[in-house]
């Protein structure tokens, strides 16, 4: 009790509600009255927190209310809800702890300092914490990153507005594990603003959900960046007007499932991997809707191993140069393309069938006499132009199927195993 009356706060009762979905959802905003109702359903059990009211604390800046707020909750019995209210913080550099739920409302902004650099919040090895229902507005400072988690476990970043952040708005780093990043709006937050970034040459980050984002005008490499990391979803996330929709970097265990990516410059979704990566593997690429991007979807990086890739369902179109730029073995099965022509085979794909163009003909790129078969037809006009190269006098482009300017036993053996399978 005498912590109680330390603190000044109300207690509390949390409801927890069991559902299949591992997420918390607010559904009531406001903050009086002792009552906060928040849907924690991450966990299976009712727990009773503590809440502290930052508006409560004294303190020279705003920096020292909050942060000697999150530092009492560290002595709530069952963890603590610190709530912010209404209005604008000038604050950056919190450090937050195990057990503790940052709590905004519609109208909390967190305004960086314009000579303060470090994280907004950084939660250092802590577990069981979330931030709900914030706005941070980085005011462009240089280097200033967002949220900063470092081996953290069982958490979750949601409902949460980043404006103007200059780099990983949200930076999930180490062997983080069990988390989501779910119904967050990143506008004019630059270099990788939602990345998940494990140890190099593992894949320590697991156990992920990153959905119902919304990235917006983040033109300086703004993406989800997913990179060292295994066992998580990326799904149902809006991308429009950044450098990237979606980037990884040796994944494993990964879902990239109906996002939505809209011009964005230069990579709608890549599965990069670079010398030294682990490669990736089991990453299943679905229903993605890709539209006006420089390249729809490509490794883009990398000689690492990629390893049972899949590319289904996908409709990428108006890429300004390729929607499918296969340098990587995968299967690519039943998207919808803008043309054969903006489908390059730059290695021989585990499999290519039912993709199909806009006027849902089919696309078989082993097809080079254009009857819609392949036939021995097909694998003699790659036996006569064989050697020939895009400088040749004679060269026939459909002959290159595996298009890297020059025909060679690749496009041969390409044209004859889709004949003979
Ligand atoms: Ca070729």
């Amino acid at each position: 009790m005498a912590t109680r009356r330390l603190f000044s706060v109300v207690t509390l009762v949390v409801c927890v509600i069991m559902t299949l979905c591992p997420h918390i959802f607010l559904v009531e905003q406001s903050v009086h009255a002792g009552s906060v109702s928040i849907i924690l359903t991450r966990h299976s059990i009712t727990r009773t927190y503590t809440l502290i009211n930052v508006s409560e604390y004294t303190g020279e800046t705003d920096y020292e209310r909050i942060q000697k707020a999150l530092n009492d909750s560290t002595l709530a019995p069952d963890g603590a809800v610190v709530f912010i209210p209404e209005g604008t913080w000038e604050a950056s550099s919190l450090k937050a702890f195990s057990n503790t739920t940052i709590l905004g409302t519609n109208g909390t902004v967190l305004r960086r300092p314009h000579d303060v650099t470090g994280p907004f919040i950084t939660f250092e090895a802590q577990t069981n914490f979330a931030v709900l229902n914030m706005t941070f507005d980085g005011q462009n400072v240089t280097q200033g990153e967002g949220i900063q988690i470092v081996n953290g476990t069982d958490f979750e970043i949601a409902d949460t507005v980043f404006l103007d952040i200059a780099e990983h708005a949200v930076h999930i780093v180490g062997e983080s594990r069990d988390f989501s990043v779910e119904n967050n709006v990143f506008l004019r937050t630059n270099v990788a603003p939602l990345l998940i970034f494990g140890f190099v040459g593992s894949r320590e980050v697991s156990g992920f959900l990153v959905a119902k984002n919304t990235i917006l005008m983040s033109g300086d490499n703004g993406k989800i960046g997913v990179a060292f990391a295994s066992n998580g979803t990326i799904i149902d996330n809006y991308v429009s007007n950044c450098s990237y929709g979606v980037g990884t970097r040796c994944v494993s265990s990964l879902l990239i499932k109906n996002n939505r990516i809209e011009n964005c410059t230069a990579y709608g979704i890549y599965l990069g991997t670079q010398p030294g990566d682990v490669g990736s593997d089991n990453v299943d690429v679905a229903d993605n809707y890709i539209s006006g991007s420089g390249v729809g979807i490509a490794r883009y990086y990398g000689t690492g191993s990629m390893v049972n890739i899949t590319v289904r369902d996908n409709t990428i179109i108006d890429s300004s140069q390729s929607d499918i730029y296969a340098d990587f073995q995968a299967s690519f099965i039943n998207n919808t393309l803008t043309s054969r022509d903006k489908t390059r085979l730059l290695t021989i794909p585990v499999q290519f069938t039912g993709n199909v163009d806009m006027n849902m003909t089919l696309i078989i790129p082993a097809d080079i006499q254009g009857d819609g078969r392949v036939n021995m037809w097909d694998v003699g006009i790659a036996a006569r132009y064989f050697g020939t190269t895009s400088d040749s006098a004679n060269w026939n482009r459909q002959a290159d199927v595996i298009q890297d300017g020059t025909i060679d036993m690749k496009d041969i053996g390409y044209v004859s195993r889709c004949f003979l399978s």
